[in-house]
């Protein structure tokens, strides 16, 4: 949806629809405080014209032989994918040589990236998320945080970068989906905008999205069910009562396009922890975290089923841990059945 169109109706949740067009330049420069040097906006602003980049290449991947796998092995393990690699160095080249970010944390490299030493920000980012999904056409997304330095006077360090999801200052994803949505929020609401392909700028969508009050989905791989805990069965059993709302399961298995529909719509992903397997899946600095910090400001929450996400501190940086985020009703359900009862 553009908000070029004359009638682009109602949000589909809590939220503000965008009446008039607002580019998200102009939104990030009126939203920032009035003492800002306006290098967080700039640097939001980088990331958005990453995510123009990433959406033109995965548009045409089909065309451009850029479906196939580039024979590498991730850090974690994992086939990287052309367009991970393709994603990755975008991320890499728009968030290096403006003298803002100091450091980068991505998920296809193995260590962190010293970008410039004196610089106030750290990056941690996914820069295709999903992206074992890219073949079959479905939605990716590149997930990014961003911390401020405390300490700029000496070189970065560890503590620049292991830190919990608290001290963010903002995060966001940009969704490869049907359309290109870039949401974030810099500690003061979600905000949403698509991109219009025809003059290549992000327009406002949504400010201020929240959680609607009833939850529509739950978005759990439950072919993994027999290798959760006992707790997890008797939450998807509580779910699926007559007298629980969510009864619902959609699951995309990409991490971003899930959590985005249930923003929308109301609701809760997760990835558990497995028997074989208890920290999950998922990364905690540049998947866990963002996803829960934009969840909390949209009145939601992000937990590990046992703490909240963005209390956990990291000790390295591709450290895994179960996540589940979304409505905050549904997660505080999720960890009784977990621990609780
Ligand atoms: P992918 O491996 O395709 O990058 O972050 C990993 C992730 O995707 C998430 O986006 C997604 O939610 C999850 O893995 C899907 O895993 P399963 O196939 O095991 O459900």
């Amino acid at each position: 949806m553009s908000n070029l169109d004359p009638d682009p109706g109602p949000p589909p949740v809590g939220g503000t629809a965008a009446e008039k067009i607002v580019t998200i330049e102009r939104f990030l420069a009126d939203h920032q405080p009035a003492d800002a040097t306006g290098s967080l906006s700039r640097l939001l602003d980088d990331i958005a014209l990453a995510g123009k980049l990433i959406a033109g290449r995965t548009r045409r991947a089909g065309l451009t032989e850029m479906l196939g796998k580039a024979g590498e092995i991730n850090p974690q393990g994992e086939e990287q994918k052309l367009m991970d690699v393709y994603a990755d160095n975008v991320m890499t080249s728009l968030l290096s040589g403006h003298g803002r970010v100091s450091v980068i944390i991505s998920e296809e490299q193995p260590a962190p990236m010293l970008v410039d030493e004196s610089a106030p920000y750290v990056v941690v980012h996914d820069p295709l998320d999903g992206s074992s999904n890219i073949d079959s056409n479905v939605s990716v997304g590149t997930i990014f945080g961003i911390y401020r330095r405390e300490n700029r006077t000496i070189p970065p360090t560890p503590a620049d970068w292991l830190r919990p999801g608290r001290d963010l200052i903002a995060a966001g994803y940009v969704l490869y989906g049907t359309s290109t949505m870039f949401v974030y929020s810099a500690g003061q609401g979600v905000h949403a905008f698509t991109l219009d392909p025809e003059v290549g700028e992000f327009l406002l969508t949504w400010s201020d999205l929240r959680y609607p009050a009833e939850p529509a989905y739950y978005s759990l791989n439950l072919s993994s069910a027999p290798q959760w805990e006992k707790g997890m069965s008797r939450f998807v059993e509580w779910l699926h009562r007559d007298d629980t709302p969510t009864s619902t399961q959609r699951y995309i298995g990409s991490a971003v396009a899930d959590f985005h529909r249930n923003l929308l719509h109301g609701g809760v992903f997760g990835y558990p922890g497995e028997v074989d397997r208890p920290e999950g899946k998922l990364r905690l600095l540049y998947e866990g975290a963002p996803l829960a910090f934009l969840a909390e400001q949209a009145g939601g929450r992000g937990s590990d089923g046992v703490q909240d996400l963005l209390d956990i501190h990291p000790t390295s940086i591709h450290q895994r841990t179960p996540v589940f985020v979304g409505d905050r009703h549904l997660v505080d359900r999720l960890e009784e059945f977990l621990f609780g009862v």
